[in-house]
């Protein structure tokens, strides 16, 4: 139960497990890792996908021919193990030219240049058959509030994507776009900074309708927020498009932990949410895609550890998660608190508001106290989740 397999659509970005662990105080502690061998290495863990930014597998300034060795070498290694790549991803803030953003760049020669770079990796993305594009802005904002008009920059990004979606959209590639919010670092403060703003500027745009999300788990609670109810807001507005799992321990430094090493019961009730669909579908059809890091602390055998690590988090909450909804105490107790009555309208079919004015039932003959005394049973219903998720039921 616990081994991953490819059905289990476990990704991984090349980014991740090649983290050579340089950091802001120190050094890499790790050799460089040849992304043909992470290829292999995640195929033989049961992975299904492999992700990237251009600059991952095609160091940034490579030539043309060099260029066209990286990809067929990578195509080989895809062909070799069945590896896909479902998700692909541009790189705009590794190079200084990119320090003060990608699409929002106060020079306007830069912000040429991100678009040209996106359009040719996109070119790329469709010939290796992704279906999502992601989009981070990590360098899109700043750090002094008078050094960015945040209403031209927003405009700018409107800009970018909208021309970027057009262009997919004429080449028939059938990607669709997912923006990946994140509140700072590296800059102080990124535009699109949690996942309601994300949709809010996606119901802005013009092609609107092939842009969604890619939340990340560690983005989403570095600015304090729950992760699993951004995840179900973006379910609710059919705009998860792709998903970053990993673990965060509060607000601080984006710690990309493996997926569940942070806020252990929200990552229950988050793959609870993702699996728990209807008619015998999971709520969410994408990748399980992980964007971890492995400690600094690790060598080579604490990078795959720690790759394994994330798919038997997950499969492990998936069965707790199963237990939990399969449980007739918990049935009984989700029916107790009224959980399972939400889903019922609060107006009959077709009721206009003189119909509910005329319910007497609904006001006048409504007693307030006796509602108000009601026990919902809440604790209850979490002590059971606590203990399926320890594995005491
Ligand atoms: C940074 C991130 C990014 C994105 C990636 C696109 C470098 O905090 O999460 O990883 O996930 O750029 O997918
Ligand atoms: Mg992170
Ligand atoms: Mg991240
Ligand atoms: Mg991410």
């Amino acid at each position: 139960m616990v081994q991953p397999t490819k059905d289990d659509r476990f990704s991984f970005g090349l980014w991740t497990i090649g983290w050579q662990a340089r950091d802001p105080f120190g050094d890499a502690t790790r050799p460089p890792l040849d992304p043909v061998e992470s290829v292999h290495k995640l195929a033989e863990l049961g992975a299904y996908g492999v992700t990237f930014h251009d600059d991952d597998l095609i160091p940034f300034g490579s030539s043309d021919s060099e260029r066209d060795k990286h990809i067929a070498r990578f195509k080989d290694a895809l062909a070799e193990t069945g590896i896909v790549v479902p998700m692909m991803t541009t790189n705009l803030f590794t190079h200084p030219v990119f320090k003060d953003g990608g699409f929002t760049s106060n020079d306007r020669s830069v912000r040429r240049y991100a678009l040209r770079k996106v359009l040719r990796n996109l070119d790329l993305a469709a010939e290796l058959g992704a279906q999502t594009y992601v989009f981070w802005g990590g360098r899109e904002g700043s750090e002094y509030d008078g050094a960015k008009d945040v209403q031209a920059a927003l405009e700018r990004y409107r800009e970018g994507i909208d021309l970027l979606a057009a262009y997919v959209k004429e080449q028939g590639y059938g990607i669709r776009f997912a923006i990946e919010p994140k509140p700072n670092e590296p800059r102080g403060d990124i535009l699109l900074p949690t996942v309601g703003h994300a949709l809010a500027f996606i119901a802005q745009l013009e092609h609107g309708d092939i842009v969604g999300v890619n939340p990340e788990v560690g983005h989403e609670q570095m600015a304090g927020l729950n992760f699993a109810a951004g995840i179900a807001q973006a379910l609710w507005a059919g705009k998860l498009f792709h998903i970053d799992l990993n673990g965060q321990r509060g607000i601080k430094f984006d710690q990309d932990l493996v997926f569940g090493h942070g806020d252990l019961l929200n990552a229950f009730f988050l793959v609870d949410l993702l699996e728990h669909g209807a008619g015998g579908s999971p709520a969410y059809a994408g990748p399980r895609h992980f964007d971890y890091k492995p400690s600094r602390t690790e060598n080579i055998d604490g990078v795959w550890d720690s790759a394994a690590a994330n798919m038997r988090m997950y499969l492990l909450l998936k069965e707790r998660a199963a237990a939990y909804r399969a449980d007739p105490e918990v049935q009984q107790a989700l029916e107790d608190s009224g959980v399972t009555s939400l889903a019922t309208p609060t107006l009959n079919p077709g009721e206009s508001v003189a119909d509910l004015r005329a319910d007497a039932s609904s006001y006048e003959e409504f007693d307030p106290e006796i509602a108000g005394a009601r026990g919902y049973g809440f604790v209850r219903l979490n002590q059971l989740a606590i203990d399926h998720l320890l594995g005491a039921r």
